[in-house]
């Protein structure tokens, strides 16, 4: 494994990783295209490793409600040429698709963390590729797919479910040939969720480093956030800061978000409130 990645398996970690999200999309719902040119994307995210980011996450396929598909071929042009440039620059870089191509091409060209929105529900082939390769994986719940995730979510028990969803796509992952030690896993905040659901799993997401797995949250910039304090998508730092803050206070072992420079300065502080090493249970 990377090893700016065995510090998040660690159980014995004092402190939490930034990922810096770096979307090259035209349509993603924060930065609107700005980065879609690659070399602006390479920019940013050079940006953001100086920042404080220990990962760059790196997506061509917008997975915002009712964003639609992207073809294979038109998400590896986007991809792979700041996969490339970025993984050849320094940081340690992740490849955040559903398709197990698109995941090969990227750790190929220097990519070491699979961040699967799916879960391994996508692409038949993505959780053998996955084992083959030997990367990590980031396993997220959501609710559907992106196209129906937010048409009216009911869940009876947001919590149970989504960690019902989480044990079973742990207990896939494992039956296609991935370790334990190589899997994260992601309540999916804001995938097929209420502002109540996204709340709750944040008060509640003990219950997920409880699981034994290192836990990763995206409340970056998020409607729900926009909804609580009725602010566009470019005013929710501070929003994201609590989110965070609470998040890490629980035990998350990585932070998925735009704003890394402040993001990072937050996560230092209650990195150091919390004190000694984050108990996660083992295996
Ligand atoms: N959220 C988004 C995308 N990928 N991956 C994980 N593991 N967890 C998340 O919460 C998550 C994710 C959506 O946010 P963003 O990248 O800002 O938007 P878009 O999907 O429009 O690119």
């Amino acid at each position: 494994m990377h090893s700016s990645l065995s510090q998040i398996f660690d159980p014995g970690r004092r402190s939490t990783m930034i990922m810096g999200v770096l979307n090259v999309t035209p349509d993603s719902f924060s930065d609107g295209g700005r980065y879609l040119a690659a070399e602006e994307a390479i920019r940013r995210g050079l940006e953001m490793a100086e920042e404080g980011a220990d990962l760059i996450d790196v997506g061509g396929e917008s997975s915002r409600p009712g964003a639609q598909p992207v073809p294979l071929e038109e998400e590896i042009r986007r991809v792979l040429p700041v996969v490339e440039r970025l993984a050849a620059a320094g940081p340690a870089i992740s490849v955040d698709t559903t398709k197990a191509e698109v995941a090969r091409r990227a750790v190929e060209a220097g990519a070491v963390l699979v961040n699967d929105i799916s879960a391994l529900r996508f692409d038949p082939q993505m959780a053998t590729e996955v084992a083959r390769m030997g990367v990590p994986v980031v396993l997220m719940h959501m609710r559907g797919t992106p196209q129906d995730m937010q048409q009216d979510p009911v869940y009876a028990d947001v919590v149970g479910e989504v960690k019902a969803f989480l044990n079973e796509r742990i207990a896939f992952a494992a039956s296609a040939g991935i370790p334990s030690d190589r899997v994260m896993i992601d309540p999916g905040i804001g995938f097929g969720k209420t502002v109540a659901h996204n709340l709750e799993i944040l008060r509640r997401l003990s219950e997920f480093t409880a699981l034994g797995y290192p836990v990763l949250i995206g409340p970056s910039r998020k409607s729900f956030l926009g909804k609580i304090l009725d602010l566009p998508v470019e005013e929710r730092v501070e929003a994201t800061a609590a989110a965070v803050a609470i998040g890490v206070w629980q035990g998350a072992a990585v932070v998925r978000v735009h704003d890394v420079r402040a993001i990072r300065r937050v996560v230092r502080v209650v990195d150091a409130i919390r004190g000694s090493a984050v108990k996660v249970d083992r295996r």
